[in-house]
């Protein structure tokens, strides 16, 4: 089957928004007095704002409205940091395969787990190459859980098998596997080596070059 369609995931791929996460989650940590490394912010990658706080507070048990004072502060903190990010943040080369992908007559999809997504490409002025937005408001279950890919994929009307996801975090591939789409690891090894087809960055990939490589595989 050919491809008809792309489905993106945000953070790691189309910009970096990880220092902001972390910047958030280091001052929300340093008020609550836990230590917290850029390391363990790398473990975050795609995981959901929820599971992060638990991850971030390593075992500590607090009551509910608790958990969400925290995530609503830990998020204006990042809503905050964001008003930074502008067309210059966009990561080598995406722009260029998302135009490529536009002028091909293919789609493209967001696929991103985060809940500020849409206000994320706003800024980054790439919003209207996008046919379709799946992002932390459209499914329950999240990465390693496919529901977020085949609902990008609904969106754009294409089937698994007819779109490839690029994502850089391991469970955003595992959950790409998942759902039977192609995937584009981007990254080392270690994380996403389990990918159809794995590249450091988009830097200088063209969509035809990528579609010969992921014709591999489908
Ligand atoms: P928010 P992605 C993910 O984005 C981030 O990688 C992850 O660090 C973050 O916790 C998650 O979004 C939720 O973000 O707090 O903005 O809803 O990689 O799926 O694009
Ligand atoms: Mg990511």
């Amino acid at each position: 089957m050919s491809i008809k369609g792309f489905i993106f995931d945000l953070d790691g791929v189309l910009t970096d928004t990880a220092e902001y996460h972390y910047r958030a989650w280091k001052r929300l940590a340093d008020e609550l007095g836990i230590p917290f490394t850029r390391e363990e912010n790398e473990a975050l990658r795609g995981i959901p704002r929820r599971e992060s706080l638990l991850m971030l507070l390593k075992g500590r048990i607090l009551p509910e409205a608790t958990l969400n004072e925290l995530m609503e502060r830990k998020n204006g903190y990042y809503l905050e940091y964001i008003r930074e990010i502008s067309p210059r943040d966009v990561l080598p080369g995406a722009r260029e395969l998302l135009s490529d992908i536009r002028a091909a007559g293919l789609k493209a999809a967001l696929g991103s787990a985060s809940k500020n997504a849409r206000e994320v490409i706003e800024r980054l002025g790439i919003a209207d190459l996008f046919d379709a937005v799946a992002d932390g408001y459209s499914v329950t279950r999240q990465k390693p859980a496919p529901d977020l890919f085949l609902h990008a994929a609904t969106l754009l009307d294409l089937s698994p098998a007819e779109c490839v996801v690029v994502e850089d975090a391991t469970a955003g591939v595992e959950a790409a596997l998942a759902g039977g789409f192609t995937v584009v690891g981007i990254g080392p090894a270690e994380r996403v080596g389990k990918a159809h087809v794995v590249l450091p960055t988009l830097a200088g990939v063209r969509l035809d070059d990528l579609l010969a490589q992921v014709a591999v595989h489908t």
